[in-house]
């Protein structure tokens, strides 16, 4: 699937406060824009015409766009965020969904989903029961899937945020994971690596248009994935890590 546009948007000052699994490193909001620019920038390079959207400071965690919304080609679709610090930071974005044409449809209560938990491989959609998605949220999902001609599947989610904290497709039958993030059979058929210990954070990669993206400081992953035969652009992302923010979750890109 070619991707062609992305959405992120800019951290506010109120980062500082978003929610931190760790609870001791907060994140510096001078370096964390300048992070996200970067980010910006790699987006471009990939291929994507990105649109900036304005830092909304209500929502600390509010840069990572993709949690509220699952996009895919036929329509979007609202979450429920799981944390209720972030259930209303949906409303947000319904507006810039529909000026960009998508059908919208919606995660109802007492469902509850987020967008890290959704890795879309081609048409099908693996969606991760976590803390944060629960069972109905995630048949809401495979409902909606089904009515566009999609479908979608659970897996547990255990010592991980989401899933895609601990797994993300990066092109063709490779998947990249953290040890222990999925030992479940739906992913037998496809071929791993796996991150080293010291480097769980390194499972988290974009995969677009022929490119992967990686977050920076994790050589060993870059080692393995040098092999896989992409072009890989490293991108600095420490001070979202600080709150448990990976890649992906910073951009929805369709
Ligand atoms: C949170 O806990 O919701 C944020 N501090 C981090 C969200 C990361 N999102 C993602 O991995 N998709």
């Amino acid at each position: 699937m070619k991707y062609t546009r992305a959405i992120v948007r800019v951290p506010g000052k109120s980062i500082i406060s978003g929610l931190s699994s760790s609870g001791k490193t907060v994140p510096a909001y001078g370096k964390a824009l300048e992070q996200h620019h970067q980010y910006v920038a790699a987006l471009g390079k990939c291929g994507l015409s990105v649109q900036v959207l304005e830092a909304v400071e209500a929502f600390p965690d509010s840069t990572f766009v993709e949690d509220v919304a699952v996009l895919t080609p036929h329509c979007a679709i609202l979450t429920a965020p799981g944390a209720v610090s972030r259930r209303d930071e949906v409303v947000t974005i319904r507006k810039t969904l529909e000026q960009h044409s998508l059908q919208v449809e919606k995660i109802e209560a007492p469902g509850t989903l987020e967008g890290g938990d959704i890795m879309q491989i081609g048409s099908h959609y693996y969606i991760g029961l976590s803390n944060r998605t629960n069972h109905s949220g995630a048949q809401q999902l495979i409902d909606i899937l089904k009515k566009y001609g999609m479908t979608g599947s659970t897996v547990p989610v255990k010592n991980f945020l989401h899933l895609k904290t601990g797994v993300t497709w990066i092109g063709g039958n490779l998947l990249i994971a953290a040890n222990g993030a999925i030992s479940h059979r739906e992913f037998r058929n496809f071929e791993i690596i796996s991150v080293p210990v010291d480097e769980l954070e390194a499972a988290n990669c974009i995969a677009i248009n022929n490119k992967i993206m990686m977050p920076a400081g994790f050589p060993q992953t870059r080692k393995l994935l040098d092999r896989v035969g992409s072009e890989i652009i490293e991108i600095d992302i420490s001070e979202f890590a600080k709150i448990d923010g990976g890649l992906t979750c910073l951009s929805l890109r369709f």
